[in-house]
């Protein structure tokens, strides 16, 4: 065939940049319904979303076809975030059209990177735990699995964060209000999902005992999809995102009758259950709403691969056969009773027979270690609203009880302990227990953390049942978080090593003798470099920020949260700003640095904001003090999401990852980084443990209490107080916050921190701050020899080729999943 359609599968426009325009203008015109002469930049990134989309909707329709064909098992990604980041190019690298679009766009008088920047990402997550998501269904399309993620389309993702006066202020997220392009809304494939009323007892028809729930109210979920396409594999996943709406527009009744407000209330009720994503990361708030959103999703996302992914008539005691769950932490864990009352309400299956297939169907992964992220939802709160569901807990719990009693005759210390309900400080179902009751496997997300949750979280049941408990460590997509945020580098390695790493990163391996070729290195820092330079031209034109030419570029970016030690980062450049403005040290001496920070805090979270408040004070002082002119600098740009991390990890020279050791889960930032060639200074904690294992003490700042450090000083007593009293930096560095200084001369400003600090300090920042300012001069030491520093950096990508994604998958795949790719 010689005409360039013929070759193609059906339905899929040319690969050519003629077929590219023709299909592009076609999409302005009958879609956006306007000629390129008078479309907006809006209308054009529209329509060019649309081309891309285009490209991709045969493979997706062609993925989900020979899914069905093989009854392959699927893996259920259940999950409250996605934190997905924008989807254009992404879907132009997965289908190889960047160069095509670009040369076509250009032909119409248009700039592709112009385009790019309309798109507003998509931020339904918070954190590690909604991007961790969103990486791990990259690494499943582009391994050829099968998979659906599941989860809330949110109206508003995170918020906005603004800064004004330096304190944190908070504004809505309105991604939807210049369209959606990415998504496919299927109304007709809605499912209504009920809430609250009460059960009631009665006999069957074969005179069998069983169990009503009549419920008072109800929602409809409608599902959008989003597709997930696979890195230049032709395979196209399924994101199915769910609405809430009302199941009534309005009642025309009381309408008619005169009362408006009230004839719609119902309505808005029933749609604010998908309006927002609540954006605390670490505080369980027991609010109704929350409780309302994870049901909903859950409800929703069972029901719908039961009665639209598998056959008519199949036989849902093989279930476990064609779909596996992985509960990402507990948000989604009321599917646990969910699944069990299908079984036994609806498809009439006795209790065990219903136990027997839960338990095969679900996988647990815990993404925490602090006591106060648990969930535990009041019972009363859960019986009001899913009366039916209770039950079933409670039967779980007194099932589950029976089996620890026979395994430890007469240890009622034992069972209390381990009980799925706590009866402290109210009766509440702990759902991370009900989680690992009903887990096939448990695990964490980084080795230490493993442990530490078989050990420290749950170690009666690691007792019970010790070969539930597993470890997979994290791991982020190299698509995004290398090829798409550093193309200069990938083209480095591609040069260097030849195509194919980006889908076998291991193959960064091969980049270890480069650490010694000079000419290597020098277009290894220069890709740094150009990446410094567009870091500092968006700052400019996205915060008006200067960045100076030349600095060290030190980077903490993550939510702030007091574990995570934003403020043991503010006290380092306190302390070095105090010692030039007090003479002790001559500002020559310092090493030309710029700290970036970005962090959002939670709106309840008075701690985070006061430090963010205190981190802008600083800023505002240091970076217009002359003393450190040219030596010194701040930078907090506001409102740090995906978009911006994929501008800022490139550029970074420093990875700050300086929890307390023992606190962070993994982080997977720390992997961003480190894979994009900065230096980590860290404390032995979470992934960093694996990071710093891997690229060699050598090239890796360690400082800081490891784990054990950190439990045996909490058991003797910490006092920080005494670490101020006997150390004169740390003193002098408090006292200058405390003197007003940063704060117009108002020395109670930031009282809350300070104070914080010097009488709890839970995370013990000043236990671990003359080890952190030690090592920071190592650090400083490092970068002034140049050469060593950029042979650590190219030895930090060659040797993390171990943190992608797609080999956390690989590892779920046999050790979780049990599954395997479609051949
Ligand atoms: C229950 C609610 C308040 C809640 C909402 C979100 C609780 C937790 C979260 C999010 C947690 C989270 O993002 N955890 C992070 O998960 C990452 C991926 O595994 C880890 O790398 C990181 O260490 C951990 O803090």
């Amino acid at each position: 065939p010689t005409h360039p359609l013929a070759t193609a599968p059906v339905g899929m426009p040319a690969h050519s940049v003629d077929g590219f325009v023709r299909e592009f203008l076609h999409e302005l015109n009958t879609n956006q319904g306007v000629a390129l002469s008078r479309s907006s930049a809006n209308d054009q990134y529209l329509a060019l979303a649309s081309t891309v989309r285009n490209y991709l909707m045969a493979r997706w329709l062609e993925t989900s076809r020979r899914t069905r064909e093989a009854k392959a098992k699927t893996i259920g990604y259940l999950s409250a975030e996605y934190l997905l980041g924008r989807q254009l190019g992404n879907a132009l690298l997965a289908t190889d059209l960047n160069e095509i679009a670009e040369k076509g766009l250009a032909l119409c008088g248009l700039d592709l990177v112009t385009l790019r920047n309309q798109e507003v990402e998509p931020g339904l997550g918070n954190g590690g735990l909604g991007r961790l998501a969103a990486c791990f269904i990259d690494s499943l399309a582009t391994m050829d699995v099968p998979c659906i993620g599941y989860g809330i389309r949110y109206e508003y993702g995170i918020f906005r964060q603004t800064f004004v006066d330096g304190r944190q202020v908070e504004e809505t997220d309105t991604w939807l209000a210049l369209g959606s392009p990415w998504e496919f809304p299927h109304p007709e494939a809605s499912v209504q999902v009920d809430f609250g009323g009460h059960t009631e007892r009665y006999v069957d028809a074969d005179g069998e005992e069983r169990t009503r729930w009549v419920p008072s109210w109800n929602v409809l979920g409608v599902p959008y999809n989003y597709m997930v396409p696979g890195y230049l594999n032709g395979r196209v996943n399924t994101l199915r995102l769910w609405s809430a709406q009302a199941t009534k527009a309005f009642d025309l009744q009381i309408f008619n009758a005169g009362d408006y407000a009230q004839a719609v209330r119902a309505q808005t009720f029933a749609e604010n259950i998908s309006k927002v994503l609540y954006p605390e990361d670490s505080t369980p708030q027991g609010k109704e709403l929350r409780l309302q959103q994870q049901y909903f999703f859950v409800a929703c996302s069972l029901r719908d691969f039961i009665d639209n992914e598998l056959e008519e008539g199949f036989d849902l005691h093989n279930l476990a056969d064609r779909i596996t769950y992985q509960l990402n932490d507990t948000h989604p864990v009321i599917a646990v009773p969910e699944l069990m009352r299908l079984l036994i309400d609806v498809r009439g299956f006795s209790w065990d027979e219903a136990w027997e297939v839960t338990s095969k169907c679900f996988n647990y992964t815990c993404h925490t270690l602090l006591p106060e992220a648990l969930e535990v939802w009041s019972t009363e709160l859960l019986g009001r609203l899913l009366p039916r569901h209770l039950e079933i807990v409670y039967r779980i719990n007194d099932q589950f009880l029976a089996e620890v009693d026979k395994t430890f005759p007469g240890d009622g210390l034992r069972t209390r302990r381990m009980s799925i309900i706590s009866e402290y400080p109210e009766r509440g179902v702990r759902m991370a227990y009900l989680a690992t009751v009903a887990a096939g496997k448990v695990n964490g997300v980084a080795a230490l953390h493993s442990q530490l949750l078989r050990d420290k979280v749950l170690p009666d049941f690691s007792e019970l049942w010790p070969d539930k408990f597993t470890n997979v460590t994290n791991g982020v997509t190299p698509r995004r978080f290398v090829k798409l945020a550093n193309p200069k580098l990938s083209d480095l390695i591609t040069d260097a090593i030849g195509p194919g790493w980006l889908t076998n990163l291991e193959r960064l391996k091969e980049l270890e003798p480069y650490a010694d070729d000079p000419e290597f290195k020098a277009s290894f820092a220069a890709v740094k470099a150009s990446n410094k330079q567009r870091l500092t031209a968006l700052l400019k034109t996205r915060d008006d920020i200067d960045l100076p030419d030349g600095h060290l570029l030190d980077v903490m970016v993550k939510r702030l949260h007091e574990y995570k030690r934003q403020s043991l980062k503010l006290l380092h450049i306190v302390s070095l700003y105090e010692q030039v403005l007090s003479g002790k040290l001559p500002a020559s001496a310092l090493t030309p640095r710029t700290v970036v920070f970005g962090a959002k805090a939670a709106p309840g979270y008075r701690m985070a904001k006061d430090t963010i408040h205190l981190i802008n004070k600083v800023a505002m002082k240091v970076n217009s003090a002359p003393e450190v002119e040219g030596r010194l600098k701040v930078a907090f740009p506001a409102n740090y999401n995906v978009t911006l991390a994929e501008k800022l990890i490139p550029a970074a020279d420093l990875s700050e990852q300086i929890s307390l050791a023992g606190m962070e889960a993994s982080g997977t930032g720390n992997m961003k980084f480190a894979l994009n060639g900065a230096l980590t200074i860290g404390t032995d904690d979470g992934a960093n443990v694996e990071i710093r294992q891997l690229v060699g003490d050598k090239h890796f700042f360690l400082f800081g209490m490891d784990e054990p450090a950190v439990t045996e000083l909490g058991a003797k007593g910490y006092h920080p107080g005494a670490y101020y009293e006997s150390n004169p930096q740390l003193r002098a560095t408090l006292d200058l916050i405390l003197s007003g200084h940063f704060s117009d001369g108002d020395p109670h400003a930031f009282d809350s921190v300070v104070f914080n600090l010097l009488h709890q300090d839970r995370f013990m920042a000043l236990a671990d701050f003359q080890s952190y300012v030690d090592t920071q001069a190592l650090v400083e030491q490092r970068y002034a020899d140049q050469d060593a520093w950029t042979r650590s950096a190219i030895l930090n990508v060659a040797r993390t080729g171990y943190f992608s994604s797609d080999r956390s998958m690989r590892d779920y795949l046999q050790r979780i999943w049990h599954t395997s790719p479609m051949l």
